[in-house]
């Protein structure tokens, strides 16, 4: 279960967005920032900023409670679709996922999330394989030559 601090604003509705999209578990607790209800003690240990939006995960790493402030931080931690991409270019790692198998239950089943492999099986075509040119193109001694 997930609290999330919010307001209506753009950057609280963000995270009720992210929310929606992932199907979490979730209740909103309002912060009623023109009444400056961001700047109670309790609201400062969970986001010192005293913004909105914060969120306090009952469920975070290892079980314990954690909370996240800044709506590009929340983002990240409900945040599969960040690492996702990263995360199939393991081989290139030198990693197998075998090795890693809740990682790897975890990859298996974003991957067949019909919006993911819609956009996998769309890049397929598109993404061509690294060559030792393409690859100082774009990460090695030229990729900051200027062309032209
Ligand atoms: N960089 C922050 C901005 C958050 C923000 O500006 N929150 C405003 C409402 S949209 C707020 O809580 N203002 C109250 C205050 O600063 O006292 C984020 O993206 O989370």
């Amino acid at each position: 279960m997930i609290d999330l601090y919010s307001e209506t604003t753009p950057n609280g509705q963000k995270i009720h967005i992210m929310l929606e999209e992932t199907g979490l578990d979730y209740r909103t607790l309002w912060v009623d920032i023109d009444r400056g209800e961001q700047f109670e003690p309790d609201f400062l240990k969970i986001s010192p900023n005293n913004k909105i939006p914060a969120i306090v995960d009952h469920d975070g790493p290892g079980g314990e409670l954690l909370s996240v402030f800044e709506s590009g931080a929340i983002l990240l931690y409900l945040a599969d679709m960040a690492i996702f991409p990263w995360c199939r270019l393991h081989e290139r790692q030198g990693q197998s996922l075998d090795d890693f198998p809740n990682v790897k239950s975890w990859f298996d089943r974003i991957a067949l999330r019909p919006a993911v492999a819609r956009d996998m099986e769309k890049l397929e075509d598109v993404v061509g394989e690294f060559d030792e040119e393409s690859w100082s193109a774009s990460f090695g001694t030229e990729q900051y030559k200027r062309r032209g």
